[in-house]
């Protein structure tokens, strides 16, 4: 017998902005990722105030899941997922963020993909924002530094839970909403929908970290996210009492590189600032007792975090479970001299016992565990799951079009093995999404070439490719792990 539950959500996990392409089909507005071009492992992404002609922007097309969807979905059936976690492409239900009436057409799609879905026994696991505010709201609002764009926010959300509520059980409001508290740059822009005005007046591109930030309101802008979340959650369950809405933190697991308590003790602020400042406000309905003084020391007014009425939403709208995106961890010292390496939004030190991808995460299942456990003894209780996690590589199509990514599956196995060890400690985990179960649009560097996927789609970073989707080793292999509720992994 699997010791993963009965009904364990098995599946796979995409944004909309980086696989449906179609970018102003049907409707749709433009969104902030749509300003973006592509860079690489050492170089950041550029972003444009205005879309430039002749240039190519990867989300605009993306792998085109706009029309494959159907083919798409069918490949998940054929590996048995029973979940499949996406995201709404907000700009295609309002395309201005502040239209009177959503767009049909936006709506009618999803109507479609989620149909397509129940076709294949599929349960659909929605974000309603997954770096995907829609422009206007950054041009018009400066994004969540506006107190109104909560409000456009809900009203959005209030849309879809109401259009979906018999279609959709499972939603998650912000993905990765930490991400404003550890990546200036992409927070403020792709997590907050902040610009200043004089990046927007700039007639050339510039790249994300050359935006400037402007910490007061990207603190503000995140206190206000968390007022819309928690009202999306109260909102919901009036909508239907049965939905379960969830977090999403981005989880970069950190370790002391060294026993020196210096280390220790900036290791720890660190987690309690990364990971658990967000996770505590959503989950427990309150500002943890560190993050006032963290953000007096870094000279900010905080009188935003004390306005009584958005302390009561926030503490009436606590969300059913906690899912969060894992792929590496990071070590930790103040030892300047250190060895530094990459990672998901945030690098750190060197850890001498792991190895890294090409893009310099250092894979590190038993971090996954460990991850696991400090979360269920933190919010004792709470339903984990596990909404993201997986490896971008480089694959070799081979003469007979055959993809042999063993270093795919090893990753997986091991993680999916260290997950099975977390479960037997008795954490309440249920479910697994792998990031990417489709190769699709990196979200850091915007490259067709960081593929994820256990189906190959033939799109490149030239803009080259027909989007024909094939079936990697890794395909059959995870077909076979969820046969087996996770027992299989060989
Ligand atoms: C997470 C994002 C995803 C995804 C993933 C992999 O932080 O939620 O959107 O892209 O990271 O990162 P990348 O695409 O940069 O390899």
């Amino acid at each position: 017998m699997s010791v993963f539950r009965e009904g364990f959500l098995w599946g796979g996990a995409t944004a909309a902005n980086q696989c449906e392409g179609a970018y102003l089909e049907g409707g749709k507005g433009l969104n902030v990722p749509d300003m973006l071009l592509g860079g690489d492992v050492n170089t950041p992404r550029t972003f444009c105030p205005h879309l430039e002609p002749g240039v190519f922007y990867p989300s605009h097309e993306a792998i085109d899941f706009y029309h494959h969807y159907k083919e798409d979905i069918a490949l998940f059936g054929e590996m048995g997922f029973k979940c499949f976690r996406l995201s709404i492409n907000w700009a295609r239900i309002f395309p201005n963020g502040d239209d009177a009436e959503p767009n049909e057409e936006g709506l009618a799609f999803y109507d479609r993909v989620f149909d397509e879905c129940k076709k294949n026994g599929i349960e659909p696991l929605v974000t309603l924002c997954h770096y995907e505010i829609p422009w206007a709201i950054v041009t018009k609002y400066h994004g969540f530094a506006d107190r109104r764009v909560i409000d456009l926010f809900v009203k959005y959300a209030v849309t879809c839970f109401t259009r979906y509520k018999d279609k959709v059980k499972y939603w998650l409001t912000f993905n990765e909403i930490n991400i404003g508290l550890m990546n200036a740059a992409m927070g403020a822009l792709y997590g907050l929908g902040l610009v200043q005005d004089e990046d927007l007046a700039r007639t050339k591109p510039c790249t994300l970290p050359e935006i400037k930030d402007v910490p007061q309101q990207r603190f503000e802008a995140l206190h206000n996210q968390f007022v819309a979340s928690a009202k999306a959650v109260i909102e919901g369950h009036k909508i239907n009492p049965d939905f379960m809405i969830g977090n999403m933190i981005c989880h970069i697991t950190w370790y002391p590189l060294t026993p020196n308590p210096k280390d220790i003790l900036e290791d720890q602020k660190r987690d309690s600032l990364c990971n658990d400042l967000c996770g505590d406000v959503q989950v427990r309905g309150a500002y943890p007792y560190f993050a006032k003084k963290y953000y007096q020391d870094l000279g900010l007014d905080t009188s935003f975090m004390e306005n009584e009425e958005d302390l009561a939403l926030i503490k009436e709208g606590t969300v059913d479970f906690y899912t969060f995106s894992y792929y590496m961890s990071n070590c930790v010292t103040v030892d300047e001299n250190a060895d530094t390496v990459q990672g998901n939004m945030l690098g750190g030190a060197k850890n001498p016992y792991l190895k890294a991808s090409d893009w310099g995460w250092q894979i590190d299942p038993d971090g996954l565990r460990f991850t696991l456990n400090k979360l269920a003894s933190r919010y004792p209780g709470k339903p984990l799951m596990v909404v993201e996690n997986g490896f971008g590589a480089f694959d070799k199509v081979e003469e007979d079009g055959s993809i042999h990514d063993d270093y795919r599956i090893s990753y997986f196995k091991a993680h999916i093995a260290a997950m099975r060890e977390a479960v037997k400690d008795g954490v309440p985990l249920i479910g697994y999404t792998t990031w990417g179960p489709i190769d699709l649009v990196s979200a850091g560097t915007g490259q067709y070439a960081k593929r994820y996927g256990f189906i190959y789609v033939d799109r490149h970073d030239d803009g080259t490719g027909d989007f024909g989707r094939s079936r990697k080793d890794s395909f059959f292999w995870y077909k076979k792990v969820i046969a087996s509720n996770g027992e299989d992994l060989e």
